[in-house]
């Protein structure tokens, strides 16, 4: 079987029951350009690591599931030329098997994380039900596997390029909790307030982690926790930017099927916003690592 490949210092911080915090790669290689890719992972390993907690960075190289990766591990998997696959949980199987290097959504960093013994993951933003999914079918795996995995992610809610309340719904539906972070509405990734609520709201990094172990401790059922923690106000997306962006994207990327969609538009919002949406995404992602941390740290106690 293939268990997870765990290096040393996280393997031992899980042993000595110190605060870690995976973080995922699909960001990195299919949600941020090249060069620019590298800085982020760097950053968010060390802001997890300024909070008090050991960053265990999540990917599948050689077929190998790998919880923890060396510099030169992180070069790989930010590195174009290397073409890694977007794996989500169902592709799992098929990449170890065939022996591929490929980088963990939500879903998947979150299977790899659980089954290692980890339990706070941050990222920036959580696949959702895509607009226009009535007729397409379009709902990201990872709302399903947040359903049935124990596991708190910390993220700036959805982007807009979803269908946010539908999304809420499911959440609802599948059990999962949404907490806003010192917020009642559930932020929208580059916009700090989506104008829909969050069902509760949580303070402080104590109050997160107070509910989280009563959520896996005290709860039958094994869904995880989403913590929605907005984008750094100083970083908010202008509205007229963001909303022709997204009008544009959702145009663009109208023949674009399965799981190049997400890849696609964040590649528009990219390019056609001349970089604030790169420096947007940088911010709000280090943002959740030190804040997921910080629960990390007080879920350790
Ligand atoms: N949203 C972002 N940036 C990302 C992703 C989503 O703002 O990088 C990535 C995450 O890895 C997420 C995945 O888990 O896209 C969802 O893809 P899909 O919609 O195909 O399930
Ligand atoms: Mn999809």
């Amino acid at each position: 079987m293939s268990t997870p490949s765990i290096t040393d210092e996280v393997r031992t911080a899980l042993a000595e029951n110190r605060p870690v915090v995976a973080l995922e790669s699909t960001i990195l290689s299919h949600g941020l350009p090249p060069g620019r890719n590298r800085e982020v992972a760097a950053r968010l390993e060390d802001v997890v690591r300024a909070a008090g907690a050991v960053p265990a960075t999540i990917a599948v190289l050689g077929g190998v599931p790998k919880v923890g990766l060396t510099d030169a591990e992180l070069d790989h998997v930010c590195d174009p030329a290397n073409d890694l696959v977007k794996l989500s949980r169902r592709d799992l199987g098929a990449a170890y098997a065939l022996k591929k290097d490929g980088a963990t959504t939500v879903a998947s960093t979150s299977a790899i994380a659980r089954q290692a013994g980890v339990t706070v993951f941050a990222t920036g933003g959580l696949g959702g039900v895509h607009r226009g999914a009535r007729e397409t079918w379009d709902v990201s795996a990872d709302l399903d596997v947040l359903a049935t995995t124990p596991i708190l992610v910390v993220c700036s809610g959805v982007k807009s390029i979803l269908d946010i309340p539908a999304t809420l719904e499911l959440l609802e539906t599948r059990s999962v909790p949404v907490l806003g972070y010192r917020t009642d509405s559930f932020p929208a990734f580059y916009r700090r307030e989506s104008g829909h609520a969050v069902p509760w709201r949580v303070d402080a990094p104590e109050q997160a982690a107070a509910v989280v172990a009563a959520h896996f401790g005290q709860v039958p059922g094994s869904a995880g926790v989403l913590l929605a923690n907005p984008i750094p106000a100083e970083f908010e997306m202008d509205p007229d930017l963001h909303d022709r962006l997204l009008r544009e994207g959702l145009e663009k990327t109208r023949d674009v099927h399965g799981k190049d969609v997400t890849p696609a538009l964040l590649e528009h919002f990219h390019t056609a916003s001349g970089g604030v949406s790169l420096d947007a995404n940088e911010a709000l992602v280090l943002s959740n690592a030190a804040l997921a941390a910080e629960v990390a740290v007080e879920l350790a106690k």
